[in-house]
């Protein structure tokens, strides 16, 4: 199962776009594979081609292997692909695709093409583009760039029956030449690859399965039908995990949506091709919406993840625009007098994936994950014109609860306009407008400012009193503040917590939060270690990261970490944070025989006791909240508020470990 959120995104660095083939042969075989330079560039420039050569770049080894199979994949001559990490920790990818071509090379016909396309630069058939109309960014350069960054390399073909092999070393000299072996294994084809990273090149040359495993699935949604599977073979390590969707980009929606509540059972798809005669474009989207108010919209180019959109999202979203308004005043949802409904409303609660693949994408942007092609957003825009306005018309159940959802998000768009108004109005009016529950710092440089946010009233009381007035303010709040995974923004700006929360921090919320005027620079949750505080510091981590979350990237959001026991040393009495401290404790001071007391809550603690244990900069420890555990948090959130108990329990079950804001 995906974990939704965070898993599809995909960070591909390095370069990307290729060198343009200048004359592409139009037979497949030898001659189909072109000769550039030799692989000394890539080993003296590795991250010209693999982008680092950290994890990220390590990991792209196998991409490039890969990302061949899957073009066998897309030219429908391959349906399986193995990916296995063996326990001496090199990798093998076997397809069953037409094997890496062996006859001898034009160029230079005393080598077969299979050498020449491991042990030249840019060599290889994607160039040509007689064999593939389309292909991911950075094939081409793919398997000889492994082999000069591998100390070994195993390549083993399966072609026309017979089954051929070939060894390299120390960054792709080859040990001998191509050899026919005889002939293959019943019916096998394909091309195995089997490489060992060269140590001396990367950081570090340990793979990782999560990784991996990751990875492979988003591309086994991508190319409907293609079964991966994956191996790791590494001791203490083993485990086994298998690929295939026959949905495509529906299955990737479907779980995508999962965990949350979807607004209709149905997923949308459409397609379309656009062939010409030397190149050609296809988009594939899949779509459907939740109850939610976020939106989710996953775009690919040639399966490379596009994180910063382009041509194609952009052709998607204008034109799901258009067509959701003409269809809403065309069934008179819409009214003459009303406004056309925004983007933004039609987009809330929709998960959708768009994947596009064409011949020489071109990637663009800070991050090289824009794709700029002009001639895919006409294709997309085009295509989703006619597509979506037909599947409404096929679908009018569906099609009127997108609109009504839309037009609630419209109003709900208008209603926060007007409460953020309201909000800053009342603080202009009412001086510095701070809410009343507020005890504020005498201090007014946020630098030097805390701010703690405590539940319950005695635990208020207490931090008040344990405090320094003049840098430590205290917000009281009361309850379990909404939940805004569940809320829209007008509803959150309704709830008087939410409120004074905003006001008390001061740098507003939403699209208009500001963390340079934020009043304090340190935000401390200040919550019981039991399961109400933790869904309160959960409560609180969702918030900020949904609404503020300059707040949570600049590391100004931390956790107190009031103390769990205390136990009496003599005269002094001391305080252990918890079962860890206490089994520490007891380790060094075997002779201890005095009771430890359980400390119930917060609330039950004196002043002096809070101050010494959580509050004084001296005494503390704080817990600095990363964006990573506030996207937990999140996910967290989304899965145990939804509706679904199977994913709940899954979750649950699955990551009991990492869930720190839970006590399940
Ligand atoms: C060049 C030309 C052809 C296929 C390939 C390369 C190819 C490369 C890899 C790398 C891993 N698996 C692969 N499978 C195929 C076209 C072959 C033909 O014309 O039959």
């Amino acid at each position: 199962m995906v974990r939704p959120c965070r898993d599809f995104v995909q960070k591909i660095e390095g370069m990307r776009n290729l060198l343009e083939p200048k004359e592409p042969p139009r037979e497949y075989g030898a001659e189909s594979i072109r000769i550039l330079e030799g692989l000394d560039p890539v080993r003296l420039r590795p991250g010209m081609y693999i982008g680092s050569t950290g994890a990220s770049g390590l990991h792209h080894l196998i991409w490039e292997i890969v990302d061949n199979s899957v073009d066998e994949a897309m030219a429908g001559e391959c349906d399986h692909i193995q990916v296995t990490i063996l326990p001496d920790g090199g990798c093998r990818v076997i397809d069953n695709g037409r094997g890496i071509p062996t006859d001898p090379h034009p160029s230079d016909p005393s080598k077969s093409a299979a050498e020449i396309a491991l042990t030249k630069l840019h060599a290889g058939g994607k160039f040509g583009g007689g064999g593939y109309q389309v292909s991911g960014g950075l094939h081409g350069v793919g398997v000889s760039v492994v082999n000069a960054l591998s100390v070994r390399l195993e390549l083993e073909i399966d072609r026309g029956g017979r089954h051929y092999a070939m060894e390299f070393r120390d960054g792709g000299s080859p040990v001998g030449p191509l050899v026919d072996l005889g002939p293959s294994k019943r019916g096998r084809r394909g091309t195995t690859v089997t490489f060992w990273p060269d140590a001396s090149i990367f950081e570090e040359i340990d793979f990782q399965a999560q990784r991996i495993v990751e990875r492979l699935e988003i591309m086994a949604f991508l190319n409907r039908s293609l079964l991966i599977d994956f191996e790791d073979q590494r001791s203490g390590r083993e485990q086994k995990k298998s690929f295939r969707y026959d949905g495509g980009i529906i299955d990737f929606v479907r779980a995508l949506n999962a965990p949350k509540d979807a607004l209709f059972k149905k997923i949308g798809y459409f397609e379309a091709k656009d062939i010409s005669e030397d190149s050609s474009q296809e988009v594939e989207v899949a779509f459907q919406w939740n109850t939610g108010y976020y939106e989710g919209l996953h775009s690919f180019a040639n399966g490379i993840s596009t994180d910063e959109g382009g041509t194609h999202t952009e052709g998607f979203k204008k034109s799901l625009t258009l067509v959701i308004n003409r269809y809403a005043r065309a069934k008179g949802l819409l009214k003459e007098k009303d406004e056309n409904l925004k983007g933004e409303d039609i987009q809330e609660g929709l998960t959708a994936i768009v994947s596009v693949r064409l011949t020489n994408p071109q990637f663009e942007g800070q991050t090289k994950t824009k794709l700029g092609n002009p001639s895919i957003r006409s294709l997309v825009e085009k295509v989703t014109n006619e597509k979506l306005a037909e599947w409404l018309e096929e679908n009018p159940k569906e099609g009127s609860a997108i609109v009504q959802k839309a037009l609630q998000a419209a109003r709900a768009r208008v209603a926060a306009r007007q409460a953020r108004e309201l909000t800053r109005r009342k603080s202009a009016l009412g001086g510095a407008g701070l809410p009343g529950k507020l005890i504020d710092c005498t201090s007014r440089r946020p630098e030097e400012s805390e701010l703690f946010i405590v539940e319950g009233n005695s635990a208020s009381g207490s931090a008040r009193d344990g405090r320094d007035p003049r840098t430590q303010a205290i917000l009281p709040i009361r309850g379990k503040i909404l939940n805004v995974e569940r809320a829209r923004l007008d509803k959150m700006l309704a709830n008087v917590e939410i409120q004074s929360l905003i006001t008390a921090i001061g740098g507003n919320v939403g699209d208009e939060f500001d963390v340079t005027k934020i009043r304090y620079h340190k935000i401390i949750i200040l919550a019981d270690a039991d399961v109400d505080g933790s869904h309160i510091r959960t409560l609180l981590l969702t918030f900020f990261f949904r609404q503020m979350k300059a707040l949570v990237e600049g590391g100004h959001v931390y956790a107190a970490q009031p103390p769990l026991y205390s136990t009496v040393v003599g005269k002094d009495k001391i305080y252990l944070k918890d079962e860890v401290a206490k089994r520490l404790f007891l380790e060094s001071n075997p002779n201890h025989k005095n009771e430890f007391q359980r400390l119930k809550g917060l609330g039950e603690m004196d002043w002096d006791e809070l101050k010494n244990t959580t509050m004084d900069r001296q005494l503390r420890t704080l817990l600095q909240v990363n964006v990573e555990q506030a996207a937990l948090a999140d996910e967290v959130c989304s899965i145990l508020m939804g509706d679904d108990v199977e994913i709940r329990r899954n979750f649950i079950q699955t990551h009991a470990k990492d869930v720190r804001f839970l006590d399940v």
